[in-house]
């Protein structure tokens, strides 16, 4: 009987404790659904280890549960006295290995998309500084920095936070969609970091060298990021804004920038 009260109490209190979390709105604990195919993958993995995770979990606890409950010394039970067992030794070595090898091959899989900046349809050269962003779109010969637009009254709590406080800025990086932009990405100070997490993208730019990544936003849209290494002491006030618009809305920001740039 007691142990029937038990297993109920256990399960109402997870029950409890799955419908707050779902009534939440969980999902803004998870990573992002993101815009571009690496972005989802990342997702689709994370989901997969951690289903995995949840079911090696349940089989543990489960097993250590029911033993406890079942075979305690009250109820008469006594302590077996064996060791080495072939069978259960291939079993717990083989059964790891092949959920260690499935995890890895996918991950794998994720890793080699992500590192193929190969063909690129564009390039944008990102350069940090501190605190700022520089962008040259090296096939339409534009150039521009990026800064914080947020007005420092905000900052300051002198006046009341805008919708996106520390997240907008006042040139944002136009991209067209459905296209491959390599961006290499490099530093004229200290490291920074380029991360947007909708794009799956978070790029070290370091001094002296250039490293590569890539995006393709498969939805128009607007996608915010901040710089994610410590850079100093406006570290968290040089964030990114990505919009994403259709090839023409593309070529038109290009034409009307190149004009005002000359
Ligand atoms: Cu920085």
């Amino acid at each position: 009987m007691e142990q029937k009260k038990l297993v109920a109490a256990l399960m109402a209190g997870a029950a409890g404790l799955s419908a707050t979390v779902a009534s939440a709105g969980y999902d803004v604990l998870n990573l992002p659904l993101g815009a571009t195919a690496n972005a989802r993958n990342n997702y689709d993995l994370h989901m997969f280890v951690l289903w995995i995770c949840f079911g090696i979990f349940v089989v543990v606890f489960g097993a250590m549960f029911y033993s406890i409950l079942k075979h305690r010394k009250s109820v008469g039970h006594k302590a077996e006295h064996f060791h080495e067992n072939t069978t259960v030794e291939i079993v717990w070595t083989v059964i790891p290995f092949i959920i260690i090898g499935v995890m890895a091959v996918k991950a794998t899989g994720g890793l080699l998309a992500i590192r193929d900046t190969s063909n690129p349809d564009m390039t944008i050269k990102i350069t940090a500084h501190q605190w700022q962003w520089k962008y040259d779109y090296l096939q339409d010969g534009i150039s521009f920095y990026s800064k914080m637009s947020t007005p420092r009254d905000q900052i300051e709590a002198n006046a009341p936070k805008g919708e996106h406080y520390v997240v907008e800025v006042d040139k944002e990086v136009v991209v067209p969609v459905n296209k491959k932009i390599r961006l290499l990405v490099t530093s004229n100070d200290v490291i920074h970091g380029w991360y947007v997490p909708d794009l799956a993208v978070n790029q070290y730019g370091i001094p002296g060298f250039i490293k590569d990544t890539y995006i393709n936003v498969e939805k128009p849209g607007v996608y915010r990021g901040q710089c994610s290494q410590i850079c100093g002491k406006e570290h968290a006030y040089m964030p990114i804004v990505v919009r994403a618009v259709s090839d023409d809305e593309y070529k038109a920001w290009v034409e009307e920038t190149k004009a005002a740039q000359s």
